[in-house]
């Protein structure tokens, strides 16, 4: 709610037009009935043309009136909602952008999309019904109810006892709808998870020939959302019927006892027909005010999931100076890590130093935790406990999007975006000249690859272009990654795909570069060429130094060396 009303402040002067042109609308829709009442006294009953034409003039002019209050307000009614929720997708946007690897852990995929789109939506409509509708509504219960005591207040007795009725009753159906509804958008997000991790797993689905299960699990999700979005309509739906119930018992009091008093002479034919009218006018307004609450508990609950995506902390660093990574030190100290929502301790009491300049090899089996530790680094996730220092800084008094310009970072399985190859490779500056660009292709040796394409570099890759391996497009991230001038450099894995020759010429040009570079492998023939080793098992550092130094002193070290040269072996 508080959200809502935030982001509506900006529009301040606009809304106090809408509620201006909406108590004019208001007072011209109140006088209706009265005016009607007067031509048909004064009018009618007396066949006095005049009158009737005089009054007649009057009531038009009042609906041109309440016409053009009533246009604008819709137009600028429009115009507020639309925008507010233009300002809502923008600031979510940001906010996403911002987040950690940890904070997007939080929100599924699927989730994120509804909050853009089906609830952003929500609130739209809500603005809109709500400028329109929330103040006109009680005041027009109010000032039809005034009215009619003013026409009569014996027949106006009526509404004393059918409003208050009227208004339990439908704020009693209210109540339920609403949590009927809330639950509707539950089911709302689940078919969106389903969608979501079917299109986004549909290799794998087709791969184990899981179509039929999938099937299912769509269509219990999609059953039991339209099941309950049907309940939820019909209950409202429901309502109405008692509603008009109400209405007409009422309209046939206000008939009879009209009738009555008109016999003896203490009410006019007029008077009469302009209280029905304020009664008819009583009951829209009523139950159009439910709805509108109704909307609003939508539009509600929409907010309460967008609030804390919003809210979600962005690690602003205390930012006394503008550190940025000059030499390239990497310090870990006694790091420990556990995913978000996990117990497992992932890394345990990590501590090592890099030197500046240093070509570092981390080594570890499968779920070792390499990848795990490479994401501290440029602040993906944060450790659970100990301290990463760069040159002597801890991590956490950097600016994120500083240190992560600084950081070249090629993950395990790496990502093309719908474009050329030319944008792909300069995605994280799009500023740079040809040149840089194509010395950055050929350290990462993947410029020849590129050349014998038919289009070169600006040849189309991602859903509609050409199907690159795995290997090209880790060599095309390495070179995306260079580019960067990187003060670290980490790649994950890069080099698995290369074979013996190329990874050397990879790693002389590394050589070139003026940064620190941390190269996850599982070979010992890339590890040898590091100056240092880290090894690592289990989420724990077993040894830290080079080659010829683990050759001698960890038997771990030995028994991978072992087995990799008895694989060697095997296969020549
Ligand atoms: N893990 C987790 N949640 C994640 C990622 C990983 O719980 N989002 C767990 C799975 C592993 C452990 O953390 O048990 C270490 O995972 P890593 O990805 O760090 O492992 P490696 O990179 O060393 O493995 P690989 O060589 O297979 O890439
Ligand atoms: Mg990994």
């Amino acid at each position: 709610m508080k959200l809502i009303l935030s982001f509506l402040k900006k529009y301040d002067i606009a809304i106090y037009v809408a509620y201006s042109l909406t108590l004019i609308e208001l007072v011209s829709e109140l006088l209706f009935p009265f005016i009607l009442g007067i031509m048909i006294n004064n009018g009618i009953m007396n066949e006095n043309m005049d009158e009737i034409i005089k009054w007649g003039m009057i009531m038009f002019g009042i609906t041109i009136i309440s016409f053009t209050a009533g246009m604008t307000n819709s137009y600028i009614s429009a115009h507020i909602s639309v925008s507010s929720a233009y300002d809502i997708r923008k600031k979510l946007f940001a906010a996403i952008q911002q987040f950690t690897f940890e904070q997007l852990s939080k929100y599924p995929t699927s989730a994120l999309v509804t909050r853009f789109t089906n609830d952003v939506r929500q609130i739209q409509n809500t603005v809109f019904m709500g400028l329109r509708i929330m103040v006109r509504a009680p005041l027009m219960v109010i000032g039809s109810v005034i009215m009619a005591f003013i026409v009569n207040p014996k027949i106006s007795i009526v509404f004393l006892i059918t409003v208050p009725i009227l208004i339990i009753f439908l704020f009693t159906v209210l109540n339920i709808g609403r949590k009927m509804f809330v639950r509707v958008q539950q089911n709302v997000d689940k078919v969106n998870l389903v969608i979501q991790e079917n299109i986004a797993g549909m290799r794998v689905i087709k791969a184990f020939v899981r179509g039929k299960n999938e099937n299912k699990r769509f269509s219990e999700a999609n059953e039991t959302l339209a099941r309950n979005t049907e309940k939820a309509f019909r209950f409202m739906e429901s309502s109405m019927p008692v509603l008009m119930f109400i209405m007409n018992i009422s309209l046939v009091i206000i008939l009879y006892v009209g009738h009555q008093q008109i016999q003896i002479g203490t009410t006019s034919v007029g008077d009469v027909v302009a209280i029905v009218n304020y009664a008819l006018r009583t009951v829209m307004a009523i139950s159009m005010f439910t709805f509108l609450t109704l909307a609003f508990a939508r539009a509600t609950s929409s907010a309460e999931r967008i609030a804390p995506i919003l809210e979600e902390k962005v690690d602003k660093p205390i930012l006394k100076h503008d550190y940025t990574v000059k030499h390239g030190a990497i310090t870990f100290d006694q790091v420990n890590f556990t995913y978000p929502n996990d117990t497992v301790n992932v890394l345990q009491h990590v501590s090592f130093h890099i030197k500046p300049g240093e070509t570092v090899a981390i080594l570890g089996s499968t779920g070792a935790g390499k990848t795990t530790l490479f994401q501290l680094i440029p602040k993906l996730y944060t450790p659970t406990s100990g301290e990463i220092f760069l040159d002597d800084q801890p991590l956490h008094m950097y600016d994120t999007t500083n240190l992560r310009t600084q950081i070249g970072y090629v993950p395990q399985s790496p990502l093309l975006f719908t474009g050329t190859i030319r944008d792909n490779i300069s995605f994280g500056k799009a500023d740079m000249s040809g040149t840089m660009l194509i010395k950055a292709a050929k350290d990462a040796q993947i410029h020849d690859t590129i050349t014998s394409f038919q289009h070169g570099y600006d040849t189309v890759v991602g859903q509609k272009g050409v199907n690159l391996s795995g290997g090209q497009k880790q060599r095309i991230s390495i070179a995306r990654a260079l580019l960067l001038q990187p003060k670290i450099l980490m790649l994950d894995d890069a080099t698995s795909a290369l074979d013996t020759k190329t990874e050397h010429l990879l790693l002389d040009a590394l050589r070139t570069y003026e940064c620190t570079t941390l190269i996850i492998t599982q070979k010992i023939s890339t590890a040898k060429q590091a100056d240092n080793i880290l090894l690592l098992d289990q989420g724990k550092v077993v040894d830290f130094a080079n080659h010829a130094t683990l050759l001698e002193r960890s038997a771990f070290y030995q028994r991978i060396v072992e087995s990799q040269a008895e694989r060697e072996i095997s296969h020549e």
